[in-house]
C-alpha cells in the first residue's frame, strides 16, 4: 500500500491576515497534502472569481447595495470542491493514500440546508459532480459571512434579551457582533420566516464542509461554535437563552456541538467510488480558520489589520475581543483581538515621515532608546475596534499632550504603542505572560526585524516566525492526524514536533522588563483619555 497521507482544506481566506473590515478576501479554496513526516507532497486551488465566473464574485464574496451585506453562493463553494477534486485526479493525485481528512472554514459565515437535504447528502451519485446533486438543497442561496456587518438591530435585542452585552460575553465569550452566526440566523428569520422554517439543518462554513466529504449533516465543533454568540463556552451546550432569542427552534436546526479533534466518521462512498478515496480515510471535525492556526501558543499576525490569538487557561471575557474554545484542548480558551489599524498604519507613518523606506524607518527606530523615553503615542487614521477610538494622540513623559514628536519619536511611539495594546488587552482577557510563552508572528511586519525586537521587549517573551501563507490548510492536516490519535492523549504538540519549526528572531533585550512595567500603566491610563476624549 502507498505511503499515507493526510488532508487538509481550507473554505477560507487567501491570505491570513484576518482583516475584518479591509482587504484580503477569501479568493480561493485550498487543499495540501502532507505525508507522515508532515511533509508537504500535494497542493492545489481553486479561484473562486477566475475559475467559477458564473458566479460573479469579486473576492469569492458579493457586498450588496446596502453595504453592509455580505454574502457568498453556497453553489460557488460545492462547485469550487467539484473543481479541485477534478484538478488533483488529473494530476495523478493517489487518493488511496488519504488516511484522514479535515479542513477549516472562514468564521461565523452560514450555510441554511433545505429539510430533505440530509438524504440527498447520503445517496449521492458518483456519476455526478457535487453541485448537481445539491443545487436544490439550500433554503438560502447565499450565505451571509463574516463580513457582514448589518445586523445591529438583532445585535441589541440580543444583548438585551440575556441581560446585556457584559452577560452575553460572560456566556458565550463575545459581546454581541454583528458577523457572529446568531445574529445572522435572526436576521434571516426576520427578513424571511418562510426560508427558516424550510431550514432542516444550519451550519457553518467548516461544518458545512466536512458535511460534504461526510455524506450527512456534520456538527458544529466548539471552537468555531463559539463564533455564533450562541455557545456557552464553559458547558460547551447551546445556550437556550441565546437561541431563544435569535430564533424558534434553533438548537433543533443546530444539532449537537462536538470537540474539535472529534473523529465524525468515514468519507462518503461517493469520493470512493468516483475518486477512489480509501473507504477508511477519517473525516475529522472542520474549524474556524483562526482556531484552525492555533498551534502555538501566542501568536501575533501583522497583517493589514494586527490580529492577535491567545492561548488561555482561564478566560475573562470582556466588552472587547473573543474568548473561543479552543480547538485543540477541550479544557483551554483561544481568545482573539483584532485591530484595524495595524500594518496600514505603520506603512502610513513610514511613507509620511521615513521616505517610504522600511530600512529608513527601522534605523529610525533602533536609534531611539526603549520606552521611547516617556513619550507615548496612539495612531488610529481609522476607528480602532480595541479601544473605540479615533485619531493621533501624543503625550509627553509629563503626560502633556504634545502635538508633534521628532521623526525618531514618532516611529519609536508608534511601535511600541501598537504593541503596549496588544498586552493591555490581552491581559483583560486572562491571559498571563509564563517563562514558556511563546510569540509567533507572521504577517507583512513579520520579516522586519526592528519591529520584532519591539514587539519582544514589551511582551518580555521570544519572538519566532514562520511562514504561513498556507497556515489554515496546513493547520487542518496537523489536525487531522491529531484526531486520528487524540483518543490515545498524544496532543497535537506531539504531533507538530516534525513540522518545519519556526525560527527565533528577537529574544527580550536584558532589563527592559521594568521599563516597560511602568509604561504599561501609563498607556493603559492614557487610553482612558483617549477614549473618553472620542466619545
Ligand atoms: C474572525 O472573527 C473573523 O471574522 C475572520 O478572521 C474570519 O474568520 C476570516 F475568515
Amino acid at each position: 500500500m502507498a505511503a499515507p497521507c493526510y488532508l487538509g482544506w481550507d473554505f477560507s481566506t487567501q491570505k491570513k491576515h484576518l482583516v475584518h473590515y479591509v482587504g484580503s478576501l477569501p479568493l480561493k479554496l485550498k487543499v495540501i497534502a502532507v505525508d507522515e513526516k508532515l511533509r508537504v507532497i500535494h497542493e492545489d486551488n481553486v479561484n473562486f472569481d477566475k475559475d467559477l465566473p458564473e458566479f460573479g464574485t469579486q473576492g469569492g464574496v458579493s457586498v450588496h447595495k446596502d453595504r453592509l451585506t455580505v454574502t457568498s453562493p453556497v453553489l460557488m463553494w460545492v462547485k469550487a470542491l467539484d473543481l479541485i477534486l477534478e484538478k488533483m485526479k488529473s494530476s495523478g493525485f493517489n487518493f488511496s493514500r488519504v488516511k484522514a481528512l479535515s479542513g477549516a472554514g472562514q468564521q461565523h459565515g452560514s450555510v441554511y440546508w433545505k429539510q430533505g437535504a440530509n438524504s440527498v447528502l447520503q445517496n449521492l451519485s458518483p456519476d455526478l459532480p457535487l453541485h448537481q446533486s445539491l443545487q436544490s438543497c439550500f433554503s438560502v442561496n447565499n450565505s451571509p459571512i463574516w463580513m457582514d456587518s448589518s445586523t445591529t438591530a438583532e445585535c441589541s435585542s440580543l444583548e438585551k434579551a440575556v441581560g446585556g452585552a457584559q452577560r452575553l460575553a460572560d456566556i458565550t465569550g463575545s459581546r454581541a457582533y454583528e458577523r457572529f452566526t446568531g445574529n445572522q440566523i435572526a436576521k434571516i428569520y426576520s427578513l424571511n420566516p418562510e426560508a427558516y422554517s424550510q431550514t432542516e439543518r444550519i451550519s457553518l462554513v467548516s461544518s458545512f464542509a466536512a458535511s460534504l466529504f461526510l455524506g450527512a449533516y456534520a456538527p458544529i465543533d466548539y471552537s468555531d461554535g463559539s463564533g455564533m454568540n450562541l455557545l456557552e463556552i464553559y458547558e460547551k451546550a447551546w445556550s437556550p437563552a441565546c437561541l431563544d432569542a435569535c430564533a424558534p427552534g434553533l438548537g433543533k436546526k443546530l444539532g449537537h456541538p462536538v470537540p474539535s479533534h472529534e473523529i465524525l466518521g468515514s468519507i462518503s462512498p461517493y469520493y470512493i467510488q468516483r475518486f477512489g478515496f480509501n473507504p477508511n480515510c477519517k473525516v475529522v471535525a472542520f474549524t474556524g480558520d483562526n482556531p484552525a492556526i492555533l498551534v502555538m501558543v501566542a501568536y501575533i499576525s501583522l497583517g493589514t489589520s494586527d490580529t492577535l490569538f491567545l492561548w488561555i487557561k482561564q478566560p475573562k471575557p470582556a466588552l472587547e475581543g473573543h474568548i473561543f474554545c479552543s480547538p485543540i484542548d477541550t479544557e483551554a480558551y483561544m481568545a482573539l483581538l483584532c485591530y484595524k489599524n495595524g500594518s496600514m498604519m505603520r506603512e502610513k507613518i513610514r511613507d509620511e515621515i521615513a521616505s517610504g523606506s522600511w530600512e529608513e524607518f527601522s534605523k529610525a527606530l533602533v536609534s531611539t532608546t526603549v520606552g521611547n523615553e516617556g513619550n507615548v503615542g496612539f495612531y488610529f487614521d481609522v476607528l480602532e475596534i480595541i479601544p473605540n477610538a479615533e485619531g493621533i494622540h501624543r503625550f509627553n513623559k509629563h503626560n502633556e499632550r504634545v502635538t508633534t514628536f521628532p521623526k525618531e519619536v514618532e516611529i519609536r511611539a508608534l511601535i511600541e504603542g501598537q504593541f503596549m495594546a496588544k498586552w493591555i488587552h490581552a491581559e483583560k482577557l486572562g491571559y498571563k505572560i509564563l517563562p514558556t510563552t511563546r510569540i509567533l508572528a507572521t504577517g507583512g511586519a513579520s520579516h522586519n526585524k526592528a519591529i520584532l525586537q519591539v514587539l519582544s521587549d514589551v511582551f518580555s517573551a521570544p519572538v519566532y516566525t514562520i511562514d504561513t501563507a498556507n497556515s489554515a490548510c496546513l493547520g487542518s492536516a496537523y489536525r487531522a492526524i491529531h484526531g486520528l490519535v487524540a483518543e490515545t492523549s498524544v496532543s497535537l504538540t506531539d504531533v507538530v514536533k516534525l513540522a518545519p519549526g519556526p525560527k527565533l528572531v528577537a529574544t527580550p533585550t536584558a532589563g527592559v522588563a521594568q521599563v516597560y512595567q511602568s509604561l504599561l500603566k501609563r498607556y493603559m491610563d492614557l487610553e482612558e483619555q483617549v477614549l473618553k476624549r472620542s466619545k
